[in-house]
């Protein structure tokens, strides 16, 4: 097995490219991955036990993972949202990636958390459906995915780098150009990119398969309520009442986590790093790109992803 994983790590690691906004990718299975992480993830592979009653929250970077991670959490404790104000909301879901880190971290103890953890769990993943461990979808796990227009994706992904490269300890620290990142994100080379590919590859089997519910940020923004009902629906959560329902909505909201006293002092450790919480947080808005964008990086992004998604059925929204 050890063998077989080196081959593939090195066969990988020829594509290894130092990318032009100072976050080393490579390529593995058609998707981006920073190196080291690609080890994790194949680490993470061969550890990781699935039960058949885990649910994932699953989504592409920066499309509103922290946003439905404290939903679900907050659904599926028994003291609703109250656990928010304990922990910061990415260290009440553990992210399978990162959690089994292949040498010794701050974190590396988490894969033994995630292993004693009481069934249910709840677990979160940024891997595409196709590079999920195969027992998560042989078993049939429940997955919720969340996606979000690229134009607002780009814009949080492009202001989240510099704590990105603090993660991966790169020797860029200068801003990062937004042409040279937009580039970059276009030509489908990002964290987990490309973007597109993410997207579809939850969307295709969202729409035969019953345990994956497939969500967008927008239809969230536009009617929280009704979403947080849907997924607690979707989770068989029969108990929660109208007022449970709506207490968690609003607990919930941008407004609500970012004023959070654990959000806005405290930390998470990534790796051996420690992100802001407060990083998490930013504007939570459908349409920043407007402040962002220029007529042609409008239409350059119009063409790598409308085509595909309107073949496949799919229509995000751009504003409200
Ligand atoms: P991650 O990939 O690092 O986990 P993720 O949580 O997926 O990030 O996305 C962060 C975005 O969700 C930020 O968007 P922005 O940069 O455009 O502002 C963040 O502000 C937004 N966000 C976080 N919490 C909420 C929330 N409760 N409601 C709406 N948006 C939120």
């Amino acid at each position: 097995m050890q063998a077989t994983l080196n081959i593939c790590l090195n066969m990988s690691m020829a594509l290894a490219r130092e990318n032009p906004y100072g976050i080393e990718l490579v390529e593995h299975d058609g998707f981006f991955y920073q190196p080291r992480s690609l080890k994790d993830v194949m680490n993470m592979k061969t550890q990781f036990k699935a039960r058949k009653d885990d649910v994932f929250v699953c989504s592409g970077m920066k499309t509103g993972t922290t946003w439905l991670k404290a939903i679900v959490a907050s659904i599926m404790s028994e003291s609703k949202s109250h656990v928010l104000k304990e922990k910061g909301v990415h260290d009440l879901v553990y992210n399978i990636e990162r959690s089994y880190i292949s040498r010794s971290m701050p974190n590396a103890n988490t894969s033994t958390i995630i292993a004693e953890m009481p069934s249910p769990r709840l677990l979160s993943t940024h891997l595409p459906y196709s590079a999920l461990p195969p027992q998560i979808t042989s078993l049939g796990c429940r997955m919720i995915y969340i996606a979000r227009n690229p134009k607002d994706t780009f814009v949080s992904h492009w202001k989240y780098l510099p704590a990105l490269q603090a993660v991966f300890n790169t020797e860029t620290t200068a801003p990062v150009s937004k042409e040279v990142f937009f580039d970059s994100f276009c030509n489908g080379a990002s964290l987990f990119g490309p973007f597109v590919d993410h997207v579809l590859s939850f969307w295709n089997p969202s729409r035969r398969q019953s345990n994956i519910l497939f969500l967008t940020y927008e239809d969230m923004k536009a009617d929280s309520l009704s979403h947080v009902k849907k997924i607690s629906d979707f989770l068989g959560q029969s108990s929660l009442t109208e007022e449970d329902i709506r207490y968690i909505d609003s607990q919930c909201s941008f407004q609500s986590l970012s004023t959070l006293d654990v959000n806005k002092n405290g930390k998470t450790t990534y790796k051996n790093a420690n992100v802001n919480n407060r990083s998490f947080y930013r504007k939570g808005e459908v349409g920043d790109w407007k402040n962002h964008f220029t007529p042609e990086m409008s239409s350059r992004i119009n063409l790598v992803v409308e085509n595909k998604f309107q073949e496949a059925g799919l229509f995000l929204k751009y504003e409200l």
